[in-house]
């Protein structure tokens, strides 16, 4: 396969609720998408960065710039291309995986497409559908907080995930527990906390969660194995799981019990495989985190979880949890799950109208 060409294309999309977390509070969602354009066929790719380093060191400023300065030439130098190449092609690059991923998205979409090959096949799907959870984000009151979890589980959603910080613990999720009883629930402190505050913690023991996902640093791998052995609640990595090398380190130094995968954390779909198997080797349950991302980056994602050891239900909600109107065809929950595309590649592709309703910037970088 040949690159004739990249789109490097921003959208900026309003979320239909401001999302709040321990870092920030988001009430739009700026997006790079890429389109690789080849000889054999197009495709789409959706970069998870965000507009601040605040989840993590990218920022999709930077990710535009890494693509246009250093990722692009690279692969337009390589003698052959196919989604399988693109990181070891971008391999002695460092870090920036959250732009390398989609790279290997755009590719692997266009290669899957001419092929006649779905993402779910490709990546060994088992699944026609899978069940759907949601993140909640932190309110302002407990009582906001119950209304909202009411409503998502109106909708079918299987599992509840709060947010929580410092301040924002032990309180909602009593709440929670008392007033929805026996539901999946689980929570995610994107590393507000350290080992300072283990006995804190330790008081969510009693309610029962699924998992407690990432309450330190990214680099806290240590001190999550110490939490480990305070807390009954189970360790879930997300920042810190950046490669399968990490998820081994991480399970082999008892610091998480379950491992979220994202795609663009990690550098791509087919890393993300990689650490799948990983923890499915290991017996280690994982389940598909999310970005918000549009159906773009969706549609991959649900190919994903409908892998074998995808075992939770995860972040992979439908389409109007986060947008009035997304840029594909919208996902939707039926009886708590979403199918997942069958089509080529990553089965998916925008509308055109709303595309352009939401575009800030194209850029076209030929190759050919
Ligand atoms: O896509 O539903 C989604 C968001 C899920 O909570 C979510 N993501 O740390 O897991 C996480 C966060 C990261 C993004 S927060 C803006
Ligand atoms: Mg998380």
């Amino acid at each position: 396969m040949r690159l004739d060409g990249i789109e490097l294309r921003r959208i900026d999309m309003p979320l239909v609720a401001p999302f709040r977390t321990s870092f920030g509070t988001e009430t739009r969602r700026d997006v790079l998408l890429v389109r690789a354009v080849t000889d054999a066929a197009e495709g789409w790719g959706e970069c998870v960065a965000m507009v601040d380093p605040l989840y993590s060191s990218e920022y999709v400023d930077a990710a535009a710039d890494v693509m246009k300065r250093f990722m692009i030439p690279a692969l337009a130098e390589a003698d052959r291309l196919d989604g399988a190449r693109v990181a070891h092609i971008l391999s002695p690059l460092r870090g920036h995986r959250m732009a390398k991923a989609a790279l290997e998205m755009a590719v692997l979409d266009a290669e899957l497409k001419e092929k006649g090959i779905s993402f779910a096949r490709e990546l060994g799907a088992v699944h026609d559908r899978v069940p759907c959870g949601v993140s909640v984000s932190i309110m302002d009151s407990v009582a906001e907080l119950l209304d909202a979890v009411d409503g998502y589980l109106a909708e079918g959603y299987q599992r509840i995930k709060l947010k929580i910080e410092p301040g924002w613990d032990v309180e909602p999720v009593a709440a929670v527990r008392e007033k929805f009883g026996d539901i999946l629930l689980q929570v995610d402190a994107n590393a507000a906390y350290s080992l300072a505050d283990a006995s804190l913690l330790g008081r969510l023991d009693p309610f029962d969660l699924l998992l407690i996902e990432q309450p330190f640093d990214e680099e806290d791998v240590r001190g999550h194995a110490q939490l480990a052995r305070i807390i009954s609640t189970p360790i879930c990595l997300d920042e810190s799981i950046t490669s399968a090398r990490a998820a081994a380190d991480a399970i082999a130094l008892g610091a998480c019990r379950i491992v979220n995968i994202k795609p663009g954390r990690v550098g791509g779909y087919l890393e993300a495989r990689r650490i799948h198997d990983v923890c499915v080797a290991n017996g280690v349950p994982v389940w598909c985190g999310g970005m918000l991302e549009t159906g773009i980056g969706r549609a991959a994602n649900l190919a994903l979880a409908a892998l074998p050891g995808f075992t939770l239900p995860g972040d992979t909600s439908a389409s109007d949890r986060y947008y009035q109107k997304d840029i594909t065809d919208p996902f939707t929950l039926d009886d708590g799950h979403i199918a997942v595309p069958t089509g080529d590649g990553i089965g998916v592709e925008p509308v055109v109208d709303i595309l352009e309703e939401y575009t800030t910037s194209t850029e076209w970088i030929a190759l050919g």
